[in-house]
């Protein structure tokens, strides 16, 4: 069935008719120019399925609030794509209502706000909607061919004279980040970057590095994990995954189902909401590698020796201080704790007084530490500057620290 016009009807199980409205593909902008819209289901199409139709969305600084679409096979057909420019392609994943991600417009906007770069909305709402999950996660096997052609893309930047697969940046978001990690892995590792914001984790928590996102599938692979336990999935995946309050559970999400559908997403789709933060520069997340959450909680990681002359790592777009630090160790583990709500404020900054020698504000930040990240009785390490003794506290429910002999 083919819809010729903003309204089409069709006989799902007779003698019923079902009438879908559809949100017009094309639309025009305040200009007058025509512009071309992400692709607007419903539940009624979620429950009837949808076959895969993927169609790439190009917003550059020329037209941020006008998408025109692409040739799939002559990126270069289209004048306002230009080769000589970082690209960057955004990756939704399932979509069990079929509505547009309402996260679109944000991340375009900032991630032109970045630098001057193409930004290839990948609209694949036509495959992702479905109510059942797993035939969206088999769509994903044959992404690549329909999303561009990975020998096209390649010969695309071969031919264009001072272009590299370098300045490619996927950014995919749960089943988007495996299949970022399927054309990564396509061309060979040889794109630039991929960025992957809580990699699903339904059906992909056996899957071998070949079957989901993993180093391989680009130069640098940066991951964020916030609901492992659930949409999520567990484990290392990048060359460097954040994980945001452990990973798995987010402050200021719901507790109980009552909460509706928010209950089942909000961990999940918090890693999109803290990207957009760090790219907003609203919030600045540092990472701090660690073996566990609860090593880091108990401020036993603060090292950030490794990257000198860098700072820890810290989630965003800019990853070049500690790119070539990251790739050399291979995987690393960073784990960084937010407050509840926007701007998802870092609940630990490093500043401390430089009046002190280094142990004491070591022994100062680690005190500052718990102080924030801990509301239970809790010891920390001794130097050579404090006893044992000394350094026995307990942190009070009215934020005292007291001397527990
Ligand atoms: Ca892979
Ligand atoms: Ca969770």
């Amino acid at each position: 069935m083919k819809c010729l016009s903003n309204c089409c009807s069709f006989t799902v199980f007779e003698p019923v008719t079902v009438r879908l409205w559809i949100v017009p593909l094309m639309s025009e902008s305040e200009t007058g120019e025509s512009c071309d819209n992400f692709t607007d289901l419903d539940l009624t199409h979620c429950f009837v399925g949808t076959s895969l139709y993927v169609r790439l969305l190009l917003y550059t600084r020329s037209n941020l609030d006008c998408g025109r679409e692409l040739n799939h096979h002559h990126l270069s057909s289209q004048p306002l794509f230009s080769l000589s420019r970082p690209t960057a392609f955004v990756i939704h994943g399932y979509r069990p209502t079929g509505a547009p991600p309402i996260w679109i417009n944000h991340i375009v906007h900032l991630l032109a706000e970045q630098e001057d770069m193409n930004i290839i909305v990948v609209d694949w709402n036509k495959g992702a909607a479905n109510l059942n999950y797993f035939t969206a996660v088999t769509y994903t096997r044959e992404f690549f061919h329909a999303l561009c052609h990975p020998v096209y893309l390649k010969s695309l930047y071969d031919r264009a004279e001072g272009a590299s697969l370098s300045s490619v940046h996927l950014i995919g978001v749960s089943l988007g980040a495996h299949l970022a990690g399927f054309v990564g892995a396509n061309l060979k590792g040889k794109i630039g970057r991929i960025t992957g914001l809580d990699p699903a984790g339904p059906m992909f928590t056996r899957a071998t590095p070949e079957e989901r996102l993993d180093p391989s599938d680009a130069m640098f692979v940066d991951v964020l994990h916030t609901d492992m336990n659930s949409f999520g999935l567990r484990g290392a995946h990048g060359h460097i995954d954040f994980y945001a309050n452990g990973g798995a559970d987010q402050p200021g999400c719901p507790k109980t189902i009552f909460s509706g559908k928010s209950y089942f997403v909000c961990d999940h789709q918090r890693s999109v909401f803290l990207f957009l933060c760090a790219l907003n520069r609203t919030c600045t997340l540092t990472g701090y590698p660690c073996s566990s959450y609860s090593d880091f909680l108990d401020a036993r990681c603060l090292q950030c020796e490794t990257f000198k002359p860098a700072s820890c790592p810290v989630l965003g777009y800019d990853v070049s201080p500690w790119r070539e630090t990251l790739q050399q160790l291979g995987q690393t583990k960073v784990f960084f704790s937010t407050t509840g709500a926007l701007p998802y404020k870092s609940k630990y900054d490093t500043r401390t007084s430089k009046k002190f020698p280094s142990q004491v504000k070591q022994t100062l930040k680690r005190m500052e530490w718990c102080f924030r990240m801990r509301s239970m009785p809790l010891t920390l390490r001794a130097t050579s500057f404090y006893s044992e003794s000394q350094l026995q506290h307990r942190l009070n429910p009215g934020g005292y620290f007291e001397a527990a002999n």
